[in-house]
């Protein structure tokens, strides 16, 4: 299993090193936009525990992250007036991941309308 390393830019903003735009936040997890969005209201869910991916988080993690992942989903879906929500998650550099902090894709999604590559 990788090593967790703590310089990556979600534990960075996790620090409050760098900015977002946070959407969600208690002791457990932040919800932030996407910067890339693939849709309007792109948004990804972090835990603040330190995981590096799906792959090594434990059982507490992933209830408090899938607890907000579908918090976020269905204000998402208010919000942005969605037919549906698209909920990604991507692990290690050939499993699609590019930031190696765990989180949650949850990308409001409207009927016929494609995801912006
Ligand atoms: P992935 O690891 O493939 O699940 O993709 C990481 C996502 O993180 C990608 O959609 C772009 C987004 N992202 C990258 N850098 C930043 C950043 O500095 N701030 C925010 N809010 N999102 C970022």
């Amino acid at each position: 299993m990788t090593a967790y390393d703590s310089e990556n830019i979600f534990a960075k903003i996790l620090r409050g090193d760098i900015p977002s735009h946070k959407i969600l936040e208690n002791n457990d997890v932040l919800a932030i936009m996407d910067v890339m969005p693939q849709a309007p209201g792109h948004a990804l869910v972090l835990p603040k525990a330190p995981s590096r991916n799906f792959l090594d988080a434990d059982a507490s993690t992933f209830a408090v992250l899938f607890k907000a992942v579908q918090a976020v989903a269905q204000a998402a879906k208010q919000a942005f007036e969605a037919d549906g929500v698209t909920i990604q998650q991507f692990n290690e550099a050939a499993g699609g991941q590019s930031v190696f902090h765990l989180h949650v894709h949850v990308i409001p999604r409207h009927t016929g309308v494609p995801l912006k590559p």
